[in-house]
């Protein structure tokens, strides 16, 4: 009776998914609880890739049940399109992937919020414009919130929309102050796009927190597949530049109905260095122009958003940001991911504390303003140069990328479980 939790321990895109892919063959359930498609993970199936954005990443492994959670916001175009993808690459999606009736549904309405609210310089975050935060405050604000299962009720969501689409269309149209593309909407077309929908999703909802309870009752094994980066999370991320959901483990027992304590394994992702796409304090962040060392970790590890192509701020690893995630996410062990990226640099370094007003300190301060004053402490490491593309057990790395990996492990003070030394999946060294 026990679950399995991988989540990423920095600002996302820590290659979460390519952990929860390898681990996916030895699970029954590959479970989403946060997030909607602002997630982005390109998955490897045979000679082919999908890049998927909502769907779970278990979905192309037949034998594996993929769960959509409750916690999770859904825009059905997006769950359709992703699906009639699979299956034109030959992958069947049938009743292997399942939706829980409880998620709330994104509209358009939703994104227009979004897009208003992103073009107005001081609201700005730096969102992936998928319409997740306006989706998941209906979902709070309770008032015009809708569930997948609503869909199901074609009398009750016409009657839902002819009450939210004109309040929305006041509120876009007050947030637009003026702005003359500001789009409105029509509840009666709104509601039959959205009929049609539902048929589409109909043979996928299901009461996903019973289908899992039971599931880890009769001894199944779940595999929850955390979106997003534990510094995203919205209570214990870096507010207000955050997702609106509760990305880290904590996320589970509210996104999925399954108790906490059903979970027994966390593995903390960490790629080799950090990210951050979006805006918001980044300590270690190296803005160091076209010809600096970030620019060229960007290139050779490809770090642009999978969702909004976005290039993604890059900078050194950060032990300080990544222990102070480890704990809330109650991390058992780390993966190291993205470890041939940093071949071939001519330095190297790691961040382990931060100066604050002129004091040496070790904890992530919980204080925005105090981490914006943080100038990150860095530790100067041996580089390597050797390929190591092609490296399968740890031994057999560069002496200077094998105490890298143990460094991060000692900063970290938990065991190192995966490194990825490139994206396929035979690409990785499993201790
Ligand atoms: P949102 O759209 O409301 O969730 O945006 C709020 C913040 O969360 C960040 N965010 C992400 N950061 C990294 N990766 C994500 N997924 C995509 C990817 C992002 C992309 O895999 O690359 O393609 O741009 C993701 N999703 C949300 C976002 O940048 C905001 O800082
Ligand atoms: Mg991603």
């Amino acid at each position: 009776m026990s679950a399995t939790c991988v989540v990423g321990l920095q600002w996302g895109d820590e290659a979460k998914g390519k952990i929860v892919d390898i681990l996916g063959d030895q699970h029954d359930f590959v479970v989403r609880y946060n997030g909607g498609a602002n997630a982005g993970h390109t998955v490897v199936w045979g000679d082919r890739k999908f890049a998927l954005s909502l769907l779970p990443t278990g979905v192309l492994k037949p034998h594996v049940k993929s769960v959509i959670g409750n916690g999770v916001v859904v825009y059905p175009p997006r769950f359709i399109e992703e699906v009639d993808k699979l299956r034109a690459g030959g992958v069947e999606v049938g009743a292997n992937l399942v939706v829980s009736d409880h998620a709330h549904v994104i509209f358009p309405y939703h994104m227009e919020e979004e897009r208003l609210a992103e073009t107005d310089g001081d609201g700005k975050i730096g969102t992936t414009g998928r319409g997740i935060g306006p989706c998941y405050q209906d979902k709070v604000g309770r008032r015009f919130g809708i569930r997948v299962g609503d869909l199901l009720h074609p009398n009750y969501l016409r009657e839902r929309l002819s009450y939210i689409v004109p309040n929305k269309n006041r509120l876009i149209t007050a947030f637009a102050n003026g702005n003359p593309d500001a789009k409105t909407f029509d509840a009666s077309k709104l509601c039959d796009e959205y009929l049609g929908y539902a048929e589409r999703l109909k043979p996928h909802v299901t009461d996903t927190p019973r289908l899992l309870q039971d599931a880890i009752a009769a001894g199944k094994r779940v595999l929850f597949e955390a979106a997003q980066g534990s510094l995203l999370d919205v209570d214990h991320g870096t507010f207000p530049y955050v997702t609106s959901s509760s990305s880290l483990p904590s996320g589970i027992w509210g996104g999925s109905g399954v108790p906490s304590r059903d979970v027994t394994r966390i593995i903390g992702i960490l790629k080799a260095y950090t990210t951050r796409v979006g805006r918001g304090p980044f300590p270690t962040e190296l803005d160091d122009g076209p010809n600096g060392i970030g620019n060229r970790i960007r290139t050779i590890g490809r770090e642009f958003g999978t969702v909004t192509g976005r290039p993604r701020r890059v900078g050194w690893f950060d032990a300080v940001a990544a222990r102070y995630t480890s704990k809330l996410a109650g991390v058992d062990e780390v993966s190291v991911m993205l470890l041939d990226v940093l071949s071939g640099l001519t330095e190297l370094k790691i961040c382990t504390h931060y100066e604050l007003d002129g004091e040496r300190i070790s904890h992530f301060p919980s204080d925005a303003f105090q981490l914006e004053r943080c100038k990150p402490i860095l530790e100067t490491v041996p580089a390597w140069s050797e390929d190591i593309t092609k490296v399968r057990k740890l031994s057999d790395l560069p002496a200077a990328a094998r105490k890298y990996v143990d460094r991060i492990g000692e900063l970290m003070g938990k065991k190192v479980s995966f490194v990825s030394i490139g994206p396929d999946r035979d690409q990785t060294i499993i201790l």
